[in-house]
């Protein structure tokens, strides 16, 4: 395959309700998407930064700068490429893993569409359906947090994640525990915590979590060590895990005992799907993590998230959940759980028209740079 030119393409999407976490608060997204134009067909990919670098380093912008200036040249100038071999191609740019994911994404979108092969096979899949799971903001009092949980829960939703930051940690978490007892129910710090809270986190042993994820920075896999040697509760990572070479040296590292996987953290579903691999040949039970998706990154979650290792319920919920009008058919749940696609690639369609109201900008990029 040929890769001929890009479509950077921003859209600017409003979510139904701000979602905030120890990192900010995201009120609508500006999402890059990408269109690869090959010589058999086009893929599609979705950059999942943000637009501030709150979470991780990366953010959209400079995603598509480097997408521009750096990734697509080496693209265009190989004779012929193919999905398994993008990361290598751009192995000679440094880290920028959100870019990377993106533009793999599409490229491998177009080469599964030409083959006529749905991602999940492609990736390995063994479920038609997975569990759907939400992720829940902090809240301004804790009434606003067990309403939101309450809603979430009567719609079906298998587990929730509850954010937490110093100050919103035990007493939330206590009372969502209170009022549904029976609840799949974890936390994430998003990195806001450091060691010497270890006795305060240790308070949430309490009440039966699933995991805690990334307590502390995201370098600081030793701390994460002593600290799941303190705690009862398991110690997932999420920003801390950029590649299978990552996961397994903190498993060695007993940093973590459960790995949340997200595509655009580790450079695209293939990275994903070994650092899967590796997490199951070390009895490691790994999840699939969220990025407010719209319905492109959604389909591609749910593909991998059916994967054997895949034990955990993802951060993956119905499109309603973020977006009133989602740009692909919208994602809805099904007793908890959401359809694997089954077409060809990442098997959705596009919604022309709801991308067209939501473009900011658009611009097609080839081997000239134009
Ligand atoms: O996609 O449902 C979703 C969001 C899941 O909480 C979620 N993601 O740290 O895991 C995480 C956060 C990162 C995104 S914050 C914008
Ligand atoms: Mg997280």
């Amino acid at each position: 395959m040929r890769l001929e030119a890009v479509e950077l393409r921003r859209v600017r999407m409003p979510l139904v309700a701000p979602f905030r976490t120890s990192a900010g608060t995201e009120t609508t997204r500006d999402i890059l998407l990408l269109r690869a134009i090959t010589d058999e067909c086009d893929g599609r990919g979705e950059c999942c930064a943000q637009r501030e670098p709150l979470y991780m380093s990366e953010y959209v912008d400079a995603c598509e700068h480097v997408l521009r200036h750096h990734l697509l040249p080496r693209l265009f100038a190989a004779p012929s490429l193919t999905a398994a071999a993008v990361a290598e191609v751009l192995r000679p740019v440094r880290g920028h893993r959100m870019a990377k994911a993106a533009i793999e994404m599409a490229v491998l979108d177009a080469e599964l569409r030409a083959a006529r092969e749905p991602l999940a096979r492609h990736l390995g899949a063994v479920r038609e359906t997975v569990d759907a799971g939400v992720s829940v903001g902090l809240h301004e009092s804790v009434p606003a947090l067990l309403d939101a949980v309450a809603g979430y829960v009567a719609e079906g939703y298998r587990r929730v994640k509850l954010k937490i930051a110093p100050g919103w940690d035990v007493e939330p978490v206590r009372a969502v525990r209170e009022r549904f007892p029976e609840l799949l129910l974890q936390v994430d710090a998003n990195a806001a915590y450091t060691l010497a809270d270890a006795r305060h986190l240790a308070r949430l042993d309490a009440f039966d979590l699933l995991l805690i994820e990334q307590p502390l920075p995201e370098e600081e896999l030793r701390a994460h060590a002593a600290l799941a040697a303190r705690l009862a509760t398991p110690v997932c990572l999420d920003e801390s895990i950029v590649s299978a070479q990552t996961a397994a040296d903190a498993i060695a590292m007993g940093a973590c005992s459960v790995v949340n996987v997200k595509p655009s953290r580790v450079g695209g579903y293939l990275e994903a799907r070994r650092v899967h691999d590796v997490c199951l040949a070390n009895g490691v039970p790994v999840w699939c993590g969220g990025m407010l998706e719209t319905g492109l990154g959604r389909a591609g979650n749910v593909a991998l998230a059916a994967l054997p290792g895949f034990t955990l319920p993802g951060d993956i919920s119905a499109s309603g959940r973020y977006y009133r009008r989602d740009i692909t058919e919208p994602f809805l749940l099904h007793e908890g759980g959401l359809r694997v696609p089954t077409g060809p690639g990442l098997g959705v369609q596009l919604d022309d028209e709801a991308i067209r109201e939501v473009t900011t900008s658009a611009v097609i990029v080839d081997r000239r740079g134009e």
